[in-house]
């Protein structure tokens, strides 16, 4: 294990009023006691001291901090860790950090406070990984979601289904043993019962994943439709900001515009297109193909057509091409007349609301739409359940649900005991490389890497 101390600047860079340095490690107090020769000793753990830091090569005074002392295994990181909170900008972190060096600490590596954390058993691997997740959350549900992870929702749930597994190999201990005798204590047909409890509860869990991962980088939404139809002015109106230019002219958007929003709480990526139609111009062309590519890769589509006007030949074969579910948007809503659309002849629309980017009307509607189109299983009373967003944790709870199927389904083909029971170790392993009980460094590797350095 690893028995240096390590230093970093943990709060992100740019003008703010405050930073924080952190160090850990058996040498946290010693380094702390270079910078801040004022203090006589160690300060007590978990008290905050004003004090002057002091480059420790030439005693002079580079900034005045806050500094708390953590004695371990009290702390983040389950070693002695110390806080230097000070000045933010750019100078005194730098100083403050390049001080800490001095006083011989090591420049962290990414996530290397997090990793120690978790190698001394403070946190595991699931809450570990949800911390980076809770720093690159950019909606209120997929915070919320790596909140749960945080406070052990998830854990807790595979623990028990851990134990679960450890139960029917115990009860299954008797079958191996004794296959002769007549009456074990427990028969094998209510072990395969309670084997189908732990596949139902794999499945719980597995249901909420592939909305779950959607949470992670937001439903891909695409704006689509004829040039002029009001595609720019709706995502601009979502957006609350002037994003897209919008002009009267057909043909204004030429690349795709890609932005995250939250609507309801959840994380959509917004991107509005270039209208289609038969283009001579090459950049129009090009912009169309660009549009088209994202309308394959769509989790949703917004048609456009102005309420004023007629649905085209082209409108319907255009739907007839998305696999996506598609929201009409009747744009422009708020000038006067247009036909009554039939929206039922149009090939499986999902919704339709009529938008006017001018007058605000239809974007409400909108804003509800969107989330229980992308996100039906999780809104509502899903809430406080875990929810599986990443795949390192559906890949292996599939294993599991495969391999427990497997160990049921032998039992009820009346496999002996010893040949069913060879399904329940590997389903467990899963279970506990999710859990990160045991673990590869090729796995440490992956999961610490995506996190920033100071954390
Ligand atoms: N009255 C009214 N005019 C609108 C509304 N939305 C858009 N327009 C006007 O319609 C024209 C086209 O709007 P855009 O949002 O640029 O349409 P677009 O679909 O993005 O067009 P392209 O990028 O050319 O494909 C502009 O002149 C807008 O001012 C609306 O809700 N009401
Ligand atoms: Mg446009």
């Amino acid at each position: 294990m690893d028995v240096d101390t390590i230093a970093a600047i943990s709060t992100g860079p740019g003008a703010g009023a405050i930073a924080m340095v952190r160090v850990s490690g058996p040498e946290a107090g010693e380094v702390l006691l270079r910078l801040a020769p004022a203090l006589e000793e160690i300060p007590a753990p978990r008290t905050a001291r004003v004090v002057d830091l002091r480059d420790p090569d030439d005693g002079e005074v580079i900034d005045r901090a806050v500094a708390t002392y953590y004695r371990k295994p009290e702390s983040y990181t389950g070693e002695d860790v110390v806080e230097l909170t000070c000045h933010g900008g750019v100078m005194a972190p730098r100083l403050v950090l390049g001080a800490c060096l001095a006083a011989g600490a090591r420049q962290a590596e990414a996530g290397e406070f997090t990793k120690r954390a978790y190698l001394r058993g403070k946190l595991d691997l699931i809450q570990a990984e949800a911390v980076s997740d809770l720093i690159d959350a950019r909606s209120r549900a997929f915070h919320r979601a790596a909140l749960r992870h945080m406070e052990r929702g998830l854990s807790a749930r595979i623990t028990g289904l851990r134990e679960s597994l450890v139960h029917l190999e115990s009860l299954l201990v008797h079958h191996i043993d004794f296959p002769e005798e007549d009456e074990p204590p427990v028969a094998l047909d209510v072990i395969a019962e309670e084997a189908k409890g732990v596949v139902r509860e794999l499945d719980a869990l597995l249901v909420t994943a592939p909305e779950g991962e959607l949470l992670r980088e937001g439903a891909l939404t695409v704006f689509a439709g004829r040039p002029n139809a009001g595609k720019s002015s709706v995502f601009n109106a979502l957006l609350g900001e002037e994003r897209a230019i919008v002009t009267e002219e057909p043909g204004t958007t030429r690349d795709a515009l890609e932005e995250t929003v939250q609507l309801g709480g959840f994380p959509f990526r917004l991107v509005d297109t270039a209208g289609l139609r038969e283009s001579e111009g090459r950049v129009e062309q090009l912009g169309i193909e660009v549009a088209l590519r994202y309308l394959k890769g769509a989790d949703i589509v917004l048609f456009c057509i102005p309420a004023s006007e007629e649905t085209s030949e082209e409108d319907r074969s255009f739907l007839e091409e998305i696999t996506a579910p598609v929201v009409l948007l009747e744009t422009k809503a708020d000038l006067a007349g247009g036909p009554e659309r039939d929206t039922t002849e149009l090939r499986g629309l999902a919704g339709a609301v009529r938008v006017s980017a001018l007058s605000g009307q239809g974007l409400d509607q909108i804003r509800q739409l969107l989330p229980e189109l992308a996100y039906s299983g999780l809104v509502g009373d899903h809430r406080d359940q875990p929810i599986l967003t990443r795949q390192r944790h559906i890949r292996a709870l599939k294993i599991a649900r495969s391999e427990v199927e497997l160990f049921r389904s032998s039992l009820e083909d009346g496999l002996p005991a010893e040949i069913a029971s060879t399904h329940l170790r590997p389903a467990e392993t899963a279970l506990e490389e999710v859990l990160g009980v045991i673990t590869v460094d090729d796995v440490l590797d992956v999961v610490f890497r995506e996190f920033c350095v100071g954390k």
